[in-house]
């Protein structure tokens, strides 16, 4: 039985990335396919930005973004449906950092702090990273519990790299509930 109390939904952020085919129609793809999970509801998408290309260097521009995420799931059953969504819309993986159609990447889960062989939380190399960074800062409101909100803004403070992080777009997502309610 699955029944759920306020008190086990979590807020999770999520980062997700692309540089082959049709970038956006496919992060916008990836946003859909989590708001469709029963147990997901997409809250804050940030905007769309278009990136140099970070350790792998020869590959095209990707473009990067975040969301908030309302789920009961719990982090490894939110991150394996991450995985899934990242197959089905064609992800292959071959050259590590390299080109990708699309990179689900679970930064966080309401400050759960873990150390596991599928799943490190927070994401460790998400504060030294602008593509990352940049985006975040856009959903992650000031006052959030955990103080991520300040960690966000101390590092960006002192992050280098970020002019190959430029905004490219406003996000025109909108989940279908959202739209029949307004
Ligand atoms: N993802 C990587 C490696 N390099 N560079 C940018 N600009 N954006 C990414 O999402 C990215 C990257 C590995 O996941
Ligand atoms: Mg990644
Ligand atoms: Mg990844």
């Amino acid at each position: 039985m699955t029944t759920t109390s306020p008190s086990e939904l979590s807020e999770a952020y999520i980062a997700l990335g692309a540089n082959l085919g049709d970038r956006e129609a496919t992060l916008m793809q990836a946003i859909s396919e989590l708001q469709k999970h029963p147990e997901i509801e997409v809250l804050r998408c940030s905007n769309l930005y278009e990136t140099d290309p970070v350790g792998y260097l020869d590959q095209p521009c990707f473009v990067n973004m975040a969301v908030a995420v309302r789920t009961s799931l719990d982090p490894e059953a939110l991150l394996a449906f991450m995985l899934d969504i990242e197959l089905r819309l064609g992800r292959e993986r071959t050259i590590r950092f390299g080109p990708r159609t699309v990179d689900l990447d679970l930064l966080w889960a309401g400050g759960r702090v873990l150390d596991t062989p599928l799943l490190t939380l927070p994401h460790p190399r998400m504060m030294e990273r602008a593509f990352v960074l940049i985006p975040l800062a856009d959903i992650v409101p000031e006052g959030e519990p955990s103080g991520l909100f300040e960690r966000i803004h101390n590092a960006l403070d002192n992050l280098d790299g970020k002019e190959g992080v430029r905004f490219w777009k406003t996000c025109n997502w909108h989940s279908a509930s959202a739209l029949s309610e307004s």
